[in-house]
């Protein structure tokens, strides 16, 4: 199981960025979508060199920020062990859809109000997010996405230059866009949190203050593994209906 799961073909893109950031969301996600359960021990750090064919400092790079986020604990004497209270449960979703075809489906016909777009210094988080390399700019897009003329959710979309050079191109879907490039993503992570609307983001959405929100991050992955979307999105509370189907383990 964990030669399958540190096996460079599963997760090393050759321009994916660092190996060790590749690493690290590669066993990230392994944690968090509950593939390495709570409690599981890593190998220690001479194997999982000799299985990813990195040396040990880059796998020492690449656990360190588990450790950090609390993913993992380390003690000395038993290793390295997935946490047993992971911060953050995520839900699988079965179907990728864009808010263009989740809003068809419902009847509604969907628009966006484009609040800023253009290409931009990446932020820490984009960099990681999108395993971009230092010196390397992001594409960005922030849109209030409508259903039916209503006001449903903020999305701040960032996504590599290679693979939205020009931002300004958007006009309605944009994974139509990466579709007609070969780049729509076939996978994709997704955190749900609920929030309390901020003042902008009430008046945006034009609902009362005090409203509760759902904040949802993707990221999204085309064939190969690597990361084409980072987004960031503020839904109405009341507007999104997150169905995942769930199965017994094993009998
Ligand atoms: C969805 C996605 C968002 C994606 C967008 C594309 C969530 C939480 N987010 O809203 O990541 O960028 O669809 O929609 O579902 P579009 O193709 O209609 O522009």
């Amino acid at each position: 199981m964990m030669q399958d799961i540190l096996h460079p073909d599963a997760w090393l893109v050759a321009h994916g960025g660092p190996r060790y950031q590749q690493l690290y969301r590669r066993l990230e996600t392994t944690i968090t979508s509950g593939a390495l359960a709570p409690g599981t021990s890593l190998p220690p750090e001479r194997e999982i060199a000799e299985m990813t064919g990195l040396s040990r400092v880059t796998v020492r790079k690449a656990i360190q920020p588990l450790v950090e986020a609390g993913l993992v604990t380390q003690r000395r004497g038993s290793g390295t062990v997935v946490a047993l209270r992971v911060p953050k449960v995520e839900q699988s979703l079965s179907i990728l859809t864009s808010f263009s075809e989740d809003m068809s489906r419902r009847g509604l016909n969907a628009s966006s109000q484009l609040l800023e777009r253009g290409i931009f210094d990446p932020s820490p988080e984009e960099m990681v997010a999108l395993g971009l390399s230092s010196g390397v700019q992001v594409a960005r897009i922030t849109r209030l996405r409508l259903a039916g003329g209503k006001p449903m959710a903020i999305e701040r979309a960032s996504l590599p230059t290679d693979i939205l050079p020009d931002p300004a191109l958007i006009s309605e879907s944009l994974y139509d866009a990466l579709e007609r490039d070969g780049n729509r993503p076939t996978r994709a992570l997704q955190r749900i949190s609920a929030i309390n609307l901020q003042t902008r983001d009430v008046e945006l959405l034009n609902i009362p203050k005090g409203s509760a929100g759902l904040n949802i991050e993707r990221t999204s992955y085309i064939k190969g593994g690597r990361v084409v979307e980072f987004t960031r999105s503020v839904y109405r509370g009341d507007a999104y209906d997150f169905v995942a189907e769930l199965r017994i383990d094993k009998l």
